[in-house]
Parts: C-alpha cells; structure tokens; sequence
C-alpha cells in the first residue's frame, strides 16, 4: 500500500511575527502547494489567513485559496473546519460554502495547551450532516482516545460519510491530547471503528518522527507540515514546509510504502470527481 502524504503547511497558531517563513499569503500558499506536490504529497490541510497574517475562515478567501491550488497544484484539498479556537461554530460550519473536497471534522473538545478546542457532540453531528449533504468527504480528526469512541457513535447514528470510506487522522502530541508515541498509537488504532478504510497520523513538535516511524510500521499514512511543527531537527528550525515532505517521503520509500500520487489519494478518498 503506498502512502498517503499530506501536508499542512500553515495552522492557525503560529504568527508569522514568529515565524516569518510560514506561508501565509495566498502567493506563498500556493508556491508552498506545488513544491510540497513535488516533494510527494498529496493532500494539503489548509488555514488561511487575512491581509495582516491573522486566521480567518472568510468564506471569500477561502474560495479563492481552493481555486488557487487547484488551478496549480492536482493536490486533494482539505479545507480545515477547526480553525483557530477562537472561532464561533456558525463560521466553522460556513467553510463547506467554499466547496473543498475534503474537510476536517474533529470527533471532540479537547485541551490545546492553555485553550479548549471545542467541538461539542451537537456542533460534530451538525457538521457532518452538512457534509453529506455537500458531498465533501471529512477527515476525522482524533486527538484523544474518547474521539475514537465519538467515532463509532457517530458512525453508528449517522451512517458512512459521502464517498462511502472512513479516512481518520490521529493528531498525537497536543499537551491535553493522547501522547505522541507508539504504544498510543497502537492502542488508538486497535480501537477504530472497523468500518475505516484508511488512517493517517501527526506527531505535534518533537513527537514528529516518533509517531510517523510508528504510522509507516503499522500501515498508516502521515501527514507532515508546520502546522504541526517548526522544527526540523533540535536547534534547525524548518526552512520550507517541503523539507518535511521530502523527509516523510524518505521514510515512506524506506518502509517499501512510496507516496501516492494526488490521483490515488482521489482514489483512496472517494473524493467528488
Ligand atoms: N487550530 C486548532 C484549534 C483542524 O484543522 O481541524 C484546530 C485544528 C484542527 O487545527
Ligand atoms: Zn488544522
């Protein structure tokens, strides 16, 4: 099974006064697109943000960032529904307006260092019946093992998302989350429903390699990017988002799992064509 790579190169947490390499203009947006493309992803996770560099889910520029990518990239485009914790759930649910193939849908509300990402069980199931209803296939995002059993209970009540497969995402390493390490990883993975189809998982800042390394053995896929860390190695900040895809790419070919083309994750997703 080749791997699916994706990459989420922006985030809603960090400045770009912290980190000016951080793409967050639609320009860097999209040149960050093509090289992470090159560089073997497949998918991109996308924040975007305003005119001063501030998260924003404007549904304007979030259209105009989707066609963007699309026009340069054949990436599958996930628009992030999490944005930054701040965000009120009624624009949270308005991101499907701009009709990405994919979106995030986080299974529950969970510490996130010193905030509370909310995602209560009314907001998660309202948010999943719109993507049934647009057609845009979620990626369940799991940063805790009681997310796994909100996905059997939303599976259970709601039935298959559109497109029929079960892709899930495990963001491992957030302080308030699951831990970034194998043994989480493997108890998380025992416990998803049986009707996913395909997994992916993140490791948050130092917990990066560690929860990859573990993925790749355990048939997962990785997502990889600056959303999730800024530091390449100790001491070596990350220069551009396709350094990180480049090196998941690496351990991918190492594990005999080389990365899928943006046309097998299509594939893979069931996204609408
Ligand atoms: N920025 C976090 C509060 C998502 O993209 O869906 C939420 C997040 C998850 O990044
Ligand atoms: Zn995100």
């Amino acid at each position: 099974m080749p791997t699916l790579i994706t990459v989420a190169p922006t985030g809603a947490e960090t400045t770009k006064e912290a980190c000016p390499t951080l793409p967050t203009t639609l320009p860097e947006l999209v040149e960050t697109a093509r090289r992470c493309q090159d560089a073997g992803a497949a998918m991109i996770h996308l924040h975007i943000r305003d005119a001063e560099h501030r998260p924003t889910l404007d549904v304007g520029r979030l259209r105009a960032a989707v066609a963007a990518v699309r026009a340069e990239t054949d990436l599958v485009v996930q628009l992030s529904t999490g944005g930054a914790v701040t965000d009120p759930f009624e624009d949270r649910l308005r991101v499907l307006d701009a009709e990405p193939d994919s979106c995030s849908l986080t299974m529950g509300t969970v510490n996130f260092g010193d905030d509370v990402f909310a995602n209560p069980w009314p907001f998660v199931t309202r948010l999943y019946e719109l993507t049934q209803e647009r057609e845009v296939v979620p990626e369940f995002e799991l940063f805790d093992l009681g997310h796994v059993a909100a996905l059997h209970r939303l599976l259970d009540t709601y039935g298959l998302p559109y497109g029929g497969r079960v892709h899930c995402d495990l963001v491992m390493g957030v302080p308030g989350g699951m831990p970034g390490d194998a043994a989480t990883l493997v108890a998380a993975v025992q416990a998803l429903p049986e009707a996913v189809t395909s997994w992916s998982a993140t490791g948050i800042g130092r917990t990066t390699l560690p929860v990859a390394l573990a993925a790749l053995s355990c048939g997962g896929h990785l997502r990889v990017g600056m959303e999730d860390t800024l530091n390449f190695a100790r001491g070596r900040p990350v220069r551009h988002n396709d350094e990180l895809v480049a090196r998941a790419a690496r351990l991918a070919e190492l594990a005999q799992r080389p990365p899928m083309s943006p046309g097998e994750a299509r594939d893979l997703l069931n996204v609408k064509p």
